[in-house]
């Protein structure tokens, strides 16, 4: 009998489409992170940052600011493009993600059938509790680098990490 489970090999990024474009927002402020426990969607139940998928007509800022507001009721401010990821599933689904930071916001975090707000002291990030591609960026994000990070997983698991870090913020960041 011959073995048919597919071989994994790592995607080609440089020719690499995805499907659904999405968001995340951290609000950094006073050395403590707004992160969420997510409710439902993918990921229900990690730990992560508001965000979602892009709407027809919506830039990503747009979509990120919508979905912050949806999630925890709060309006960021001082918003600004800090990365970009993308994530390739093995069952075909992909996404490219767009990272945003703020330094503040309006209103306070409240919990929704959506997310629970989670304040947590910048050093103290539980990635144990958060998708696996987090550990490989995070630090970059918190110290103000410019990062693309490029992920497969199969479900939960990660099979392939990439990071690329360059000096300049690229055309199209906002
Ligand atoms: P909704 O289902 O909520 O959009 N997301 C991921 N975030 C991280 N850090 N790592 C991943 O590794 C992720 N996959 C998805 C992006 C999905 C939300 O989940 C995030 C969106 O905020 C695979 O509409």
């Amino acid at each position: 009998m011959t073995d048919s489970s597919p071989e994994f090999r790592p995607t080609d990024w440089s020719s690499w489409r995805a499907a659904v474009v999405a968001t995340l927002l951290f609000v950094v402020k006073d050395g403590q992170v707004l992160l969420i426990r997510k409710k439902r969607g993918l990921g229900a139940g990690k730990i992560n940052g508001p965000g979602g998928k892009v709407e027809a007509g919506e830039t990503p800022l747009e979509g990120a600011l919508r979905e912050t507001e949806e999630e925890l009721g709060i309006q960021p401010s001082g918003v600004r493009e800090a990365g970009r990821l993308g994530f390739q599933f093995v069952d075909g689904m992909s996404l490219y993600v767009h990272v945003f930071r703020a330094d503040g916001c309006t209103g306070e975090p409240q919990e929704t059938a959506e997310a629970a707000p989670l304040w947590t002291p910048a050093d103290r990030i539980p990635f144990e509790e958060m998708w696996a591609d987090d550990q490989y960026w995070f630090h970059h994000f918190l110290a103000g680098r410019w990062f693309e990070g490029w992920f497969d997983f199969d479900g939960d698991t990660l099979l392939s990490s990439r990071i690329d870090l360059v000096e300049t913020t690229p055309e199209g960041a906002v």
